[in-house]
């Protein structure tokens, strides 16, 4: 963004044919000459990763046009900009996605073919960035990918982890972490620019001195300065010439060496400050749905938010914006609490470092940020205590300390008396050891609040944010989440895509409404046909799959009953172990019984250190393998956990589906996406009132979606009036042998202490009520089995799902965000020939 506008060094230089090129010849020249000058081979001699790096040159050459004259025309109009803060980016593999947006992905797997290589097994090497756990890192993707899309200039700022999260391994039937070592292999797709680097202060004290006008000023003192090198990585819309940035900071020292340490012989000591600052990008925490007050996390919030804050500025700077226009200039999206350190980040800067007074710095700093909440689970709201708060960040302490007296008189003011609300609502924690509340910051210091989906917003406002829905109605608002269609149909299932372009032509990919033609197709029995054959020869491919990585035969004409996404109670994927047991225990007490066959396939991590999500994953395990060994079974039940649910599994294993568990507490999740992709892809799902289903179910169709179980209000009541988990377990007996069989150690070799845990959870107080909840899942999973059976009603249902799914793309929610509350314009980048540059 800082191409020189114009002056006498600069001249115009071409930028070769073979650099932008898109015919097939073009991409083969342009493929051999990275092969022979990046990766220093020619073919008799390369790796399949030197393929992968040249195809991936090739590609980023070709993006490098539009993320320059996007660069170049957004600096040029100043234009009004989205920052989208967050820590986690899911982005997933880069080079088959930029192959759809760039409308060039047959062209090249042809130039591959022609070359002999199968781009298929090219995009197979790719190591994924997997810089988040899931749920709002994964969305922040899906964002990006909408904003370049439509045109709306954007940035996205996070954390260059050089771990990502873990990859999963199994062994015994228990997880095992490895740790990812996604850059080992090179990123072709990130260009460091450390020429924007900035320094992020840490720890120490601050003084109140004068400064050279006489005037008491605050200083602060650290005793730690760390390095931040943005690395980007160009972000292109679908079919548009849109290319914007994710800008991720690495952190190094400031100075490799302490020479002071380093002169006095200490060479050790001298090494070691640089690996304490390396150490604030070095791993992503893999916790999903739960904060981990850590030191070390909370320097890599104050790094990564700090770093990007002085970043608009520089950008502000240099397109000659004054500094009291930011909120003009910038909006700044918070993913959640974990960049919400950005409000008194913002305020330190305009009053300690622009000497601005105090009330004009707050004017700026509540209009510029807007608050994105995506758990309602208590544990998960982060919190800080106060002595490692203060620890760390002394003089942001002091500045939330004075945001917080301003705020309770404003309280005051508006519920004058009500001593109880003053202590509900202060920033500070005080019921015990004290607590900064990072949720309340973001409320008090945004000017828009949004939750995920109609239900989650609802419940904020009732429930976890109820005070601050009192205090600031006017801020609340609703984003229901979406999911970019181009990553998770037009390249995980190209065979759904040919089918849908053949009926509806492929406007669809930008305007997902358009899917709604699709149901004018429902009733053509030739449609309907060539619907299941595609689901069948993509069942056949994730068999194949499932064969080659755990060696389990699975029937395709099965029902592909898929639970993905990562461990926790509240999601109850032993909810849906229950389902299996009992189907077991009914094939054990009448073998011959009519059963739907069923292939129960499970993909997701735990936390590492969260042992009864681990230990579910040993159960689903466990249950596997007696299941699918038993020969009264007859292959009519098979268990499948797929190890190392990432990015690229997903897009392997959703269209798959025929159907979708999204079976979570009601009340608990917050939206949900997984349960979008999946029904985008055609697998219809059984699910309870909770987070996006709701409205999934509302756009599909009631009589196209399984629903069971409790109600948030009935959850909440039966709560109230003392849930008793025991008197189901006793009243049931379906349930009872389920549990039974597990307490026993049917499924542990006889050991009944194995899943003791989980069955005292059960028994004893079953915070997520899957006791509840049991017979109605039961009883609607065998409607499920029921209506399976009539495949070619199920079919009509699939197709419905996708028709009517067109509401769930994130084209859609940000459109949403623009015109609600971001008031962003699109920009229309045109593509010149000739690219400037310096001489
Ligand atoms: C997740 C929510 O659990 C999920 O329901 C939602 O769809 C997603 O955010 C995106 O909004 N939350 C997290 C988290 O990932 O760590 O709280």
């Amino acid at each position: 963004q800082t191409l020189p506008n114009s002056s006498e060094t600069v001249t115009e230089v071409r930028v070769e044919d073979d650099r932008t090129g898109l015919s097939v010849e073009t991409l083969k020249r342009a493929f051999a000459d990275n092969l022979f000058y990046i990766q220093g081979k020619f073919p008799q001699i390369a790796s399949k990763n030197d393929f992968y790096m040249a195809l991936a040159y090739t590609v980023r050459d070709r993006l490098l046009r539009r993320w320059l004259n996007t660069a170049e025309t957004y600096s040029r109009n100043a234009s009004r900009t989205v920052a989208y803060l967050s820590a986690e980016f899911l982005m997933g593999p880069q080079l088959g996605n930029n192959l759809i947006n760039l409308g060039i992905y047959d062209q090249v797997n042809q130039a591959m073919q022609e070359l002999g290589l199968d781009l298929r097994e090219l995009l197979e090497e790719e190591e994924e960035p997997g810089l988040g756990n899931g749920g709002l890192g994964r969305l922040a993707a899906c964002y990006l990918d909408s904003l370049a899309t439509l045109e709306i200039p954007s940035l996205g700022y996070g954390i260059r982890y050089e771990f990502g999260i873990f990859d999963q391994d199994i062994k015994d039937g228990w997880q095992v972490e490895i740790t990812d070592k996604w850059l080992s292999a090179g990123n072709p797709w990130e260009l460091p620019r450390p020429e924007w680097s900035v320094e992020v202060k840490l720890g120490g004290h601050t003084e109140k001195r004068a400064d050279e006008h006489g005037n008491f000023k605050i200083y602060w003192v650290p005793n730690q300065v760390v390095k931040g090198i943005p690395y980007d990585t160009p972000i292109l819309g679908y079919k548009t010439n849109t290319a914007n940035t994710l800008r991720l900071w690495k952190a190094e020292a400031v100075e490799s060496f302490d020479f002071y340490a380093f002169d006095s012989g200490d060479y050790l000591g001298a090494v070691h400050q640089k690996t304490v600052s390396e150490n604030i990008s070095k791993v992503l925490y893999p916790n999903d749905n739960s904060a981990q007050g850590k030191e070390l996390r909370l320097a890599q919030q104050i790094f990564f938010v700090s770093c990007s804050l002085k970043d608009m500025m520089r950008i502000m700077e240099q397109q000659k914006v004054p500094l009291e226009q930011f909120p003009e200039k910038f909006v700044i999206q918070l993913n959640d609490t974990h960049p919400s350190v950005a409000i008194p980040e913002l305020m330190r800067l305009l009053v300690d470092e622009y000497d601005m007074p105090w009330e004009k710095a707050w004017g700026i700093t509540k209009q510029s940020f807007a608050y994105t909440n995506h758990t309602l689970l208590p544990e998960a709201l982060e919190r800080w205590p106060i002595g490692l708060f203060g620890k760390m960040l002394p003089r942001h302490l002091e500045i939330i300390y004075e945001i917080n007296k301003r705020f309770l008189d404003e309280v005051r003011m508006k519920f004058p008396d009500d001593t109880d609300r003053l202590r509900r609502m202060s920033l500070i924690d005080e019921s015990g050891e004290r607590y900064v509340r990072m949720a309340f910051l973001a409320c008090v210091g945004s000017y828009s609040i949004n939750g995920v989906a109609a239900l989650h917003t609802e419940l904020l406002k009732k429930d976890v944010l109820h005070d601050f829905y009192e205090m600031y109605p006017e801020k609340f608002n609703n984003k229901t989440n979406g999911v970019t269609p181009r990553r998770f149909m037009v390249l995980s299932n190209p065979r759904l895509c040919r089918l849908l372009n053949s009926k509806i032509g492929d406007e669809w990919i930008k305007n997902l409404y358009e899917l709604k033609k699709l149901e004018a197709f429902v009733e053509d029995p030739e449609f309907r046909r060539q619907w299941r054959e595609m689901k069948l020869e993509i069942k056949q491919d994730v068999a194949d799959y499932i064969k080659k990585t755990t060696d389990i035969d699975v029937n395709v004409n099965s029902m592909f009953d898929i639970q993905a996404k990562r461990f926790h109670e509240y999601k109850r994927q032993h909810l849906n172990v229950l389902h299996i047991i009992t189907l077991y225990n009914r094939i054990k007490a009448n073998p011959d019984i009519d059963i739907t066959p069923r292939t129960f396939l499970f993909g997701g991590k735990a936390a590492p250190g969260y042992y009864i999500a681990k230990l579910i994953i040993k159960l689903i395990n466990s249950v596997g393998d007696i299941v699918n060994r038993d020969p009264d079974v007859r292959d009519r039940l098979k268990v499948v956990f797929l190890k190392d649910f990432n990015v690229k599994f997903a897009q392997r294993i959703y269209p798959s589906a025929d159907l979708s568990e999204q079976i979570s507490t009601a009340g608990k999740e917050a939206s949900g996406t997984g349960n979008m992709k999946f029904a985008l892809n055609g697998a219809i799902t059984i699910g309870t009132l909770d987070g996006a289903n709701v409205e999934i179910r509302e756009e599909v169709g009631a009589e196209n979606f399984f629903l069971f179980g409790l109600t948030t209000e009935e959850v909440y009541a039966l709560k109230k009036e003392g849930y008793q988990p025991w008197e189901y377990y006793q009243k049931d007996p379906e349930l009872k042998l389920a549990i039974d069989r597990i307490a026993s150690g049917f499924f542990s070799h006889g050991d009944p202490k194995l899943f003791k845990p989980l069955v005292d959870h059960l028994l004893g107080n079953d915070q997520y009520m899957l006791l509840a909840d049991y017979r109605s899942y039961i009883d609607t999973q065998d409607r499920v089995s029921e209506a399976y059976r009539d495949i070619d009603r199920w079919v009509r249902m699939s197709i419905l799902n996708v028709a009517r799914m067109g509401k769930f793309s994130s084209d859609r929610s940000i459109r949403d965000y623009c015109e609600d509350f971001w008031k962003v314009q699109p920009v229309n980048i045109e593509l010149k020939e000739y690219v400037q540059a310096t001489a």
